[in-house]
């Protein structure tokens, strides 16, 4: 495993905490960039002199001044208990590479470009992240490069485990389960977290068909006449299918080893694994992405396409005649063996796994029976949507079903009830990306994180992303170009503009996560991690122990193997990231821009 060291701005960082500021004087920029017709906006943070301070952006490669203004003080952003300053350079459109320095050139930021297509690289590798995280298949040099890896986990022998044994399946059973991709940092595959991430790559798709259909990202599936976003999805979803019991419809809730592997490569990891117990939880949010891909998949492959509706279909029928069935490891440990002991990812509401299956196979099917199954009135309780609370999906899927632009010219003749779910819908997005809009003119960072004290759990950065997925639903209900703002604002949060001054995606940007909790990346023996990934990000709950540079919520980073709550990945960290990347860019080139800024 390699050995991280302290890198050496962490020692400015540490100095500043004892005298009284929180955070480094620095610029903070998306290291990335912008493309020419979008909002382009750095912070001066922690910086006094900043508050109305000249500035100017200068040319790499010329070393010209292209733009001079002034610095806009917007408050302290009490996240991380710092001063801020925007810079608003939004004019600047002159394809470039560029960084931003105050008067006397004491502050300088990182380099950025300004290009038409600066989030392609970007989106690319966002999505072979998911490839970089296949199980079961060697990962040849051709597509896989020097992180080229043998194949791990076949799981073509499965154990059924104690809690999950049934009248076809009894105790000594084994099935074949291969396939899906590696949760995150360890090396078990989650139904309930796949769902979300399937689903937000399928909704990319189902957005952006022409942006994503041109996409190639170099996987074995490349040139065979299915986009490879398509391609990538459907490695999980041909997993995902050899979770159901074809017993009776029930999904096992999670395929695992019963504790978390050594830091080894994937083919050095040979405990057993199991299939565990069925949940309601797992088996809704298998049924609501079947239901999604039996639609987006029917003019690819109708065959497999229909299996994953007969799929959907007998999902649902158990969930609806096992409501309550929750997975609760620490319960199951006491009567079960082996003890497991790896991610729970439990939920005990699953009102809202209930409304988006139904929402979806409603969708797909048209079936009355999901109709009327769905409380299209709880949709208005929908949160951001997260691996435990998945509501907001059944408004975002049937938004773009009902909705193809904008309310005014929405489909004529719906029934009322189908007009109830489409205003249900469009209602829960509005309402959702209003509070983001607010949230992101009033902070001072000029992000939509910290709305909401939970903003910086486990996952934060994915937050941030499923924050932009909804104001981009907003601009696509509404035309209005100033959600894109908002929506950038938290790309650019995650690729830099944060008080950490970390770009969070492996690989892209000026200073990026160089020791993730990723196995692979620890155990492959070479110096850069597997590129592509999002961390987790700042977590104020600090869960795993480790030392942290500050207590302040939005600082709460650590770039160390040992932080696996701010610095692990994870497939539904990465999936909203591919969406936004790739939504930002294809709307960009599409012609359309942000406003001015603020
Ligand atoms: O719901 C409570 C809330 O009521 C409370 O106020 C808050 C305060 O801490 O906690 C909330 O629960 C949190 C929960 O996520 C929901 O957000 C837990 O504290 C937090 O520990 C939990 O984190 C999850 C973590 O696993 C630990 O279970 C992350 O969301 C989840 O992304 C992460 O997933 C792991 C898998 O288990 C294993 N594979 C890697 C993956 C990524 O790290
Ligand atoms: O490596 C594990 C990571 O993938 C999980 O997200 C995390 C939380 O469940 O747990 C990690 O494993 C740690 C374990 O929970 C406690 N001992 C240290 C392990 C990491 O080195």
């Amino acid at each position: 495993m390699k050995r991280p060291v302290i890198a050496f701005y962490f020692i400015p960082l540490l100095l500043c905490l004892s005298c009284g500021g929180n955070v480094e004087e620095a610029i903070h920029i998306n290291q990335i960039g912008f493309h020419p017709m979008a909002g382009k906006t750095a912070v001066a943070a922690g910086s006094k002199e900043s508050d109305g301070g000249v500035f100017h952006v200068i040319d790499e490669e010329t070393g010209q001044v292209a733009w001079t203004g002034k610095a806009v003080s917007t408050g302290t952003w009490t996240w991380a208990g710092t001063r801020v300053a925007t810079i608003d350079f939004t004019e600047l459109r002159t394809p470039g590479t560029y960084r931003i320095q105050n008067e006397n050139g004491r502050l300088v930021s990182p380099m950025f470009a300004i290009h038409d297509t600066v989030y392609n690289a970007l989106t690319r590798a966002a999505l072979r992240a998911f490839y970089y995280n296949r199980a079961s298949i060697e990962l040849e040099p051709e597509h896989a490069g020097r992180w080229a890896r043998a194949a791990g986990h076949p799981d073509t022998l499965v154990h059924i485990h104690a809690s999950a044994v049934s009248p076809d399946r009894p105790v000594g059973t084994a099935i074949s389960s291969p396939g899906g991709w590696y949760d995150a940092g360890d090396y078990n595959k989650y139904i309930v977290n796949s769902g979300i991430s399937t689903y937000t790559l399928l909704a990319a798709y189902e957005d952006f068909p022409d942006f994503f259909h041109n996409l190639s990202t170099s996987i074995p599936e490349s040139g065979d006449g299915m986009p490879d976003i398509l391609s990538e999805a459907r490695w999980n979803l041909d997993w995902m299918l050899t979770m159901q019991d074809p017993g009776d419809g029930g999904v096992y809730h999670k395929l695992t080893s019963p504790q978390f592997s050594g830091v080894v490569m994937p083919h050095e990891d040979t405990d057993p694994r199991y299939v565990v117990q069925k949940s309601t939880a797992a088996t809704l949010n298998f049924a609501a992405v079947m239901a999604v891909a039996a639609r987006v998949y029917g003019p690819y492959d109708p065959a497999f396409a229909l299996r994953c509706l007969s799929a959907a279909r007998s999902a649902w029928e158990w969930a609806v005649s096992h409501p309550e069935v929750y997975y609760r490891q620490a319960k199951m440990n006491e009567r079960y063996r082996p003890a497991i002991v790896t991610g729970e990812y439990g939920d005990v509401d699953v009102t809202d796994e209930f409304d988006w299956a139904a929402t979806e196979l409603y969708l797909t099917t048209g079936g009355p029976g999901y109709l009327e199954a769905l409380q299209s009135d709880r949709l208005l309780d929908a949160v951001i949507p997260n691996w435990r609370d998945v509501r907001a999906l059944a408004c975002l899927s049937s938004a773009r079903h009902f909705v193809p632009n904008d309310l005014a010219t929405g489909r004529t003749g719906l029934s009322p009830a189908d007009r109830q779910l489409a205003e249900a819908s469009v209602q829960c997005i509005l309402n959702l990306a209003g509070a983001l809009y607010d949230e992101y003119r009033a902070s001072a960072f000029r992000v939509s994180m910290g709305h909401d004290r939970r903003d910086f759990v486990w996952g934060s950065n994915a937050v941030a992303m499923n924050h932009s997925i909804l104001l981009i639903q907003a601009w696509r209900l509404t035309g209005d170009h100033s959600w894109l703002d908002a929506a950038l604002a938290n790309l650019d949060y995650v690729l830099g503009r944060n008080p950490t001054g970390y770009s969070f995606v492996t690989g892209f940007g000026s200073r990026t996560p160089m020791f993730p909790h990723h196995r692979p990346s620890a155990a492959d023996g070479l110096p850069h991690p597997v590129p592509g990934f999002l961390v987790g990000g700042p977590q104020g709950g600090q869960q795993d122990g480790c030392t942290y540079p500050s207590n302040l919520p939005a600082l709460s980073y650590l770039d160390d193997w040992c932080s696996y709550s701010t610095n692990e990945v994870a497939i539904n960290w990465n999936a909203p990231l591919v969406y936004v990347s790739g939504a930002l860019q294809a709307i960009y080139q599409g012609g359309s821009s942000g406003t001015t800024g603020l």
